[in-house]
């Protein structure tokens, strides 16, 4: 789903925006250099930043949280998936679905660089590089895997196909509006339930979190009353309290162009229909 909120952040650059070193990458640096020696602080191997291929979508914000979250370091580079930037020879490469989260991340395994496609995938990653809103042992981790999986193959594809239907599609199709709609208000109704005796939905705060809060958003477009999903509200406040997810969900590319006319032939030629090439 290409969708564009509304505030703007922008993280300026021609081309490739900077993103803004996290505020929490500062205080740790400023904590850290406090009481080390300072022969030991220079030696500290720098941490280079990961190259990010965003949109502020839904998926983007997934992986620009759980960075914010981690206070890593990250560039924004910006793929403007309604001009089809995300056909371009070199962005394959990294993301051979032509879609848009994608990192590479400079200090992959081994000290070398690595990409990862796949939202999901990107949030796994980055929560064993760092060992933060991923739980190493094994319960722990099935029960993030579980709530992350069922975003990916539930709320995610089955939100975008009911914002399609509702907004894009060319004409009304009952059916399809129906049947995509009532599915997010299932769904909406299992995270609710989910939510009635904890926090969050893996118990701690989590990636899983971090992959749901977006699709949730839109809510209204979706065809959904928030006041319906008490519990669901209650997580989406403590998710939008906390400083890091807050500024993982405002990222914006620099110069953003206005949020594409979907009535657009060229932009719907882009987006739609797409076949094999
Ligand atoms: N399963 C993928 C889905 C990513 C996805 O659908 N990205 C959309 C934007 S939200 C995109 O890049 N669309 C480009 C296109 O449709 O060509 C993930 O989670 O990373």
């Amino acid at each position: 789903m290409a969708s564009r909120p509304t505030s703007s952040k922008a993280q300026s650059k021609s081309g490739k925006a900077k993103a803004r070193k996290p505020a929490r990458a500062k205080a740790a640096v400023r904590k850290s250099a406090a009481k080390k020696p300072a022969k030991a602080a220079a030696r500290a191997p720098a941490q280079k930043p990961i190259d990010l291929y965003y949109w502020s979508t839904p998926n983007g914000w997934k992986v620009t949280i759980m960075l914010e979250e981690c206070g890593l370091p990250y560039n924004v580079i910006p793929v403007n998936i309604s001009a089809g930037e995300q056909f371009k020879p070199d962005f394959l490469k990294i993301s051979p679905n032509n879609r848009m989260p994608a990192i590479v991340d400079p200090n992959g395994p081994g000290g070398k660089p690595i990409s990862v496609f796949e939202s999901g995938a990107i949030l796994q990653y980055l929560g064993r590089k760092t060992g933060k809103f991923y739980p190493a042992d094994e319960r722990g981790r099935v029960e993030v895997d579980q709530w992350l999986f069922w975003q990916m193959g539930g709320l995610g594809p089955m939100a975008g196909q009911a914002n399609h239907f509702r907004h894009y599609a060319p004409e009304p199709l009952d059916y399809a509006i129906n049947r995509y709609t009532d599915e997010v208000n299932r769904l909406f109704g299992v995270m609710n339930k989910r939510l009635a005796d904890r926090a969050f939905l893996a118990g701690k705060y989590s990636i899983a979190d971090m992959a749901c809060i977006g699709w949730t958003n839109p809510w209204e477009r979706l065809g959904q009353k928030l006041d319906d999903f008490p519990n669901l509200k209650r997580w989406r406040e403590a998710i939008y309290a906390r400083p890091a997810a807050k500024r993982g969900l405002a990222v914006r590319v620099a110069n953003e162009p206005p949020r594409p006319n979907m009535q657009d032939p060229a932009v719907r030629a882009v987006l739609f229909n797409q076949r094999a090439r």
